[in-house]
């Protein structure tokens, strides 16, 4: 057997793909292993996530620099763990929660926990010689997810006239996951035609969807639909539409209000959001609705889920921000259907997969996701394979730290030769 027992820990303050630091951790066991995870970086931030530490150096990096979080993995945290066994995740990531002793972690920082977390992870599974998504997910990891691609962006994610923050095209229809790519790799594609021959901007938001100004959040939706059947395929039945209004970016200082600053269209209440998204999937054929209302507005999004949940997922970021405490009193007063996970919302591997496990038990979808600040780490296509999700999101068909999970994604596929399944449901 090898030897797994931790050897050493080191952090480094890297640059994510808006060029803002993050931690990547380097991790060695006993037997010679050698690993690193960097730890992605949210913009429309919930307010309850897990607390990502940030020097408030106004000298560097705006403020945003990491080496207070570097320090807390070269020492607080390597200090913990080095003697002890990668294979023991959860005892592992218990003991960093218990060393860090706040409830959001703000004290070691969840970047710093989360690189050390994801790093024991990759180092177990490659000392055991197994890919992560088969260490972490079992001899049944096998169902690879439809690539919800978010093509046009808007909201924080983007300086257009849009106040969405994501318009995804999800290949429902396709027979394989590769298929399933091409299908909307071809839509963004043909997207980028048409915006073109328009004189629309072809330029590319944070998670590489395009981001043309817009008369109307609606027009978004025309367009891509036509982008779908330009490409060659059937809206609704080959390629449905997700959408991520991230609402908490444009609510109003008025609690149940939303002022739809970017586009121009005003001011609205809950209500009349929820009469809008009723519009919209009568007339366009739309999966899953993301964060349609702000993370305090616990009611509109129960009213929401209650006229819309039975047609659509009702999808929680924000107002979940992957934390059980959240989920399970979503879950009380059915707020949503659908739970979005991401990793260092919480901080820990072990408690992102107590999220994925209470969405499981209690029926409810949940939706792996990056951040729109990203690194060429492929943790979360593994990880969206071994906790069965069905779907994910990981941005559009451009830049390279979006496409990194998608192709990691084919290489899974290519690994499970014919026993690989896909599908929606
Ligand atoms: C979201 C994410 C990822 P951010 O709102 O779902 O797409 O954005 O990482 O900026 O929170
Ligand atoms: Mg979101």
């Amino acid at each position: 057997m090898a030897n797994t027992t931790i050897k050493s820990v080191k952090a480094l303050e890297i640059l994510d793909s808006r060029g803002n630091p993050t931690v990547r951790v380097l991790l060695t066991l006993e037997d010679g292993t050698k690993v690193s995870a960097s730890v992605p970086s949210g913009a429309s931030t919930g307010e309850y996530e897990a607390v990502e530490l940030r020097d408030d150096d106004p000298e560097r990096y705006n403020g945003k620099g990491v080496r207070k979080a570097v320090f807390n993995v070269n020492n607080h945290l390597a200090s913990l763990v080095v003697g002890m066994d990668a294979t023991d995740q959860a005892k592992i990531d218990r003991a960093m929660i218990a060393l860090d002793g706040t409830e959001n972690k703000s004290n070691l920082g969840a970047n710093a926990i989360l690189g050390v977390s994801m790093a024991v992870a990759k180092a177990a599974a490659a000392s055991s010689g197994l890919e992560l998504y088969q260490y972490l997910g079992g001899a049944d990891a096998r169902r690879i997810p439809v690539p919800c691609m978010n093509i046009l962006n808007g909201g924080e994610h983007a300086d257009n006239s849009v106040d969405f923050q994501e318009f995804m095209a999800v290949p429902v229809g396709a027979p394989t996951f590769s298929e399933g790519l091409r299908y909307v790799a071809e839509t963004f594609h043909a997207l980028k035609k048409i915006l073109a021959s328009r004189g629309l901007a072809t330029s590319v938001g944070d998670e590489g969807g395009f981001a043309p100004d817009l008369k109307s959040n609606e027009e978004a939706m025309e367009l891509i639909i036509e982008a779908i059947e330009t490409a060659g395929f059937e809206p609704g039945k080959d390629i449905m539409i997700g959408i991520d209004s991230a609402a908490t970016s444009f609510c109003s200082e008025k609690k149940g209000h939303y002022n739809l600053k970017w586009s121009g269209a005003g001011e609205k209440s809950s209500d009349e959001m929820i009469a809008l998204a009723k519009e919209w999937v009568e007339k366009y054929p739309i999966i899953f609705w993301e964060d349609p209302l702000a993370e305090e507005d616990w009611e509109g999004f129960a009213k929401f889920t209650a006229e819309l949940g039975d047609k659509i997922e009702v999808i929680g970021d924000d107002i979940f921000v992957t934390n059980t405490k959240f989920i399970s009193r979503g879950i009380k007063e059915h707020t949503a259907n659908a739970s979005l996970i991401k990793l260092n919302q919480i901080g820990t591997v072990t408690e992102t997969v107590d999220a994925v496990r209470m969405c499981r038990d209690n029926g409810w979808r949940y939706l792996l996701s990056h951040r729109s600040g990203e690194t060429a780490d492929t943790f979360l296509a593994d990880f969206a394979v071994a906790m069965d999700g069905g779907h994910l999101k990981t941005g559009s068909a451009s830049r390279s730290e979006r496409l990194a999970k998608y192709n990691r994604l084919l290489e899974i596929e290519m690994m499970l030769e014919d026993t690989a399944t896909y599908n929606w449901k």
